[in-house]
């Protein structure tokens, strides 16, 4: 960083002047200015005090954010369960309003088997991103990335495309089982006592039971 000559602002009278601040190179941080006591000379005989300022710094920001996208902590995978859970993590803050659900890329597959990204919610500081990924509707791998240029940091610096560990899941749709009452067996069932008498029949009886009516429940 350099400091370069002041230039007076309106004359060679002026009171005003501004000074120019050059920052090689990329970097991330305050930029803050002050002008110690006695550097420079009001009169012949009377020197500056020290400056005083109201908002003196600028924060100077030319380093792009990074991200990466796994799944996330506690994600079963593979699952029967939706919605799946990824986690985005950039290398500083961003402008939440800059990353929504359309800046995440999902793979063919799951975006064919239904999925889409319902929701993308920001916390620790803007720096960290829960992406819910929703809508499965059959079996698929689901692959989340994040394409470069599509979230913005606070000085407007755009991200560099996602790395990843682990980020896919994969999702089967629960297995269901369907129990019928068979054919033949009355429902409710005709109480013994009121049952019209009948000649014995050497034809086996129907061996499916007769309190067992429609259930389905999944197998996980
Ligand atoms: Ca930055
Ligand atoms: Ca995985």
């Amino acid at each position: 960083m350099t400091v370069g000559a002041p230039v007076a602002v309106g004359g060679a009278s002026t009171k005003t002047w501004t000074v120019p601040i050059t920052v090689a190179g990329t970097h991330d941080g305050i930029v803050q200015a002050s002008i110690i006591a006695g550097v420079v000379n009001t009169s012949l005989t009377d020197s500056s005090a020290a400056s005083t300022s109201t908002d003196n710094q600028v924060r100077y920001d030319n380093i792009a954010p990074t991200v990466a996208i796994n799944q996330a902590t506690g994600q079963a995978d593979p699952t029967t369960v939706s919605p799946i859970h990824f986690t985005a993590v950039f290398s500083e803050a961003i402008d939440p309003t800059t990353f929504v659900a359309g800046d995440v890329t999902l793979n063919a597959a799951a975006i064919a088997a239904g999925a889409s990204v319902t929701g993308i919610t920001p916390s620790a500081g803007n720096t960290t991103f829960d992406v819910v990924v929703g809508g499965l509707t059959a079996d698929a791998t689901v692959t989340a990335t994040i394409a470069a240029g599509v979230a913005a940091d606070l000085a407007g610096n755009v991200n560099t495309v996602s790395t990843s560990t682990d980020n896919s899941v994969g999702f089967n749709i629960p297995l269901t089982v369907h129990v019928g009452q068979a054919n033949g067996v009355l429902d409710p069932a005709i109480p013994r006592s009121i049952r019209p008498m009948r000649r014995r029949s050497t034809s086996p009886r129907p061996s499916a039971s007769r309190s067992i009516r429609h259930l389905s429940f999944p197998l996980t």
